[in-house]
């Protein structure tokens, strides 16, 4: 592989756009300090700037706007190794968006660069005033010149704690500032002022990049913190969450040669996500593989309350239900929730308590009692009915699992068993 960082010399951006000088000195810099491309890790954000990662042989990612800051952030947290080099590319736009995850990453002083394409615009939406626009700068959103000041984010960076904080002007050879900015142990941030051919220089016409600076109050200079750069051993380890998850043995059998859907549902209170939970645990038990999905109204506890599930002996690759194979309605919320997918179900089977109406549908239907043992364990009952009825699993596989989590204290297990022992 090509130890060059780029993969071109003919950059995306409009012709004298500043922000070819800092793709190509910045790359450059990289490469002299021995940077190969896969120790280079870009995070872009959206913008002109933004579109240089097809010409980058570096690691990419591409954030969304603003949030740049927080994924190299991330990305260097993670990777805490100080040969890697993670560089974000943000613009002035970004930086207003996401001003306080480059504070964030500034106040913890975590191993990564920032380089701010100070264009002074939002140039890739046409120019418009950004929260970096110096004061008296015309945009396409301030055509008499922005009536306010910009933040001054070198001063807002240092004083959150960042190592290392330059601004310099986007003219001729500034290698020497990349190269300082990229060698920083911990935080360092390099803003570039540069100026948008296609709509700064249009709207500002005559007017000199460090006069634009100058007169805005600005200074060009660099600013140090001496601090260590943050480790994340330095904080509390979190704690290895797999380790809290418990293995289901696979004890019992199955009987399904291929992937099943099942929707569950019934009214919020009645516990379908506790059954469906029981359920997926007696599928794995059984051996097969599961995934469940609950969906319920924002306001938890009134309505319906649904649980989606895939029981396969092999892989599954989706975990999304068009049209169910197998549907367990256990009220009259569930019911009107589901009917749509009820009434397109051309086959399959159609479990429902026997208090409610009959829907139009191809799927076979099977009506039960499910609410006999009471409301709040009608979900339980159903799932316990179903699997003795399908027999794709051993039905007692739930009852192991209620027994394996404690749960047969609460959960009046008995009257269940009595109300499906005559199946
Ligand atoms: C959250 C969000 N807000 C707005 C936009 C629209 N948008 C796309 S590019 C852009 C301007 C980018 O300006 P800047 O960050 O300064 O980069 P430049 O184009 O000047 O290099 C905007 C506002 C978006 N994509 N996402
Ligand atoms: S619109 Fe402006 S910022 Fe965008 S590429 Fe063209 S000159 Fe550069
Ligand atoms: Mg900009």
């Amino acid at each position: 592989m090509s130890s060059q960082l780029l993969n071109t010399s003919s950059l995306p951006y409009c012709k004298g756009c500043g922000h070819d000088l800092i793709a190509k000195q910045s790359m450059k810099a990289l490469e002299d300090l021995g940077f190969s491309p896969l120790d280079v890790i870009m995070v872009t954000d959206i913008g002109c700037h933004g579109i240089i990662d097809k010409c980058l042989n570096t690691h990419t990612v591409h954030g969304l706007h603003g949030r740049s800051a927080a994924l190299g952030a991330g990305i260097s947290y993670g990777l805490e190794n100080p040969d890697k080099k993670v560089v974000v590319f943000i613009g002035d736009g970004g930086a207003t968006i996401g001003l306080q995850h480059i504070m964030e990453a500034a106040r913890l002083n975590l191993n990564m660069t920032v380089i701010l394409h100070n264009n002074m615009l939002y140039g890739m939406t046409g120019g418009q005033t950004s929260g970096l626009t110096p004061k008296n700068f015309a945009t396409t959103t301030s055509y008499e010149g922005n009536p306010l000041s910009g933040y001054d984010i070198c001063a807002l960076t240092h004083t959150a704690g960042a190592s290392y904080t330059c601004r310099v002007l986007g003219i001729g050879d500034i290698s020497d500032k990349f190269s300082s900015a990229f060698q920083v142990k911990g935080f360092s941030l390099l803003e570039i002022v540069e100026i948008c051919p296609s709509y700064g220089v249009k709207l500002n016409p005559r007017r000199k990049l460090n006069e634009i600076v100058e007169s805005s109050g600005r200074k060009i200079g660099e600013w140090e913190n001496s601090r260590p750069a943050y480790k994340l051993s330095q904080g509390k380890k979190t704690k290895d969450l797999l380790s809290k998850v418990s293995i289901i043995d696979r004890e019992y059998t199955h009987n399904l040669k291929e992937p099943i859907s099942i929707i569950l549902s019934g009214s919020a209170g009645e516990g379908v996500q506790l059954a469906a939970a029981i359920l997926s645990k007696s599928a794995i038990r059984s051996g097969l593989d599961v995934t469940q999905k609950g969906s319920y109204p924002v306001t938890v506890g009134v309505g319906f309350s649904t649980a989606e599930l895939n029981l396969s002996p092999g892989k599954i690759n989706f975990h999304g239900i068009n049209i169910p194979d197998v549907v367990i309605i256990t009220s009259e919320d569930g019911l009107k929730h589901n009917l749509k997918r009820i009434n397109n179900m051309k086959k399959g089977v159609l479990y429902i308590d026997k208090s409610l109406d009959i829907p139009e549908t191809g799927a076979e239907i099977i009506q039960y009692d499910f609410r006999s043992v009471g409301a709040k364990n009608a979900a339980l009952t159903s799932i316990v009915f179903f699997s003795k009825k399908s027999g794709i699993i051993n039905y007692k596989s739930i009852f192991k699992t209620i027994e394996s989590e404690s749960m047969d204290k609460k959960l009046p297990v008995d009257k269940i068993k009595n109300s499906i022992a005559g199946l």
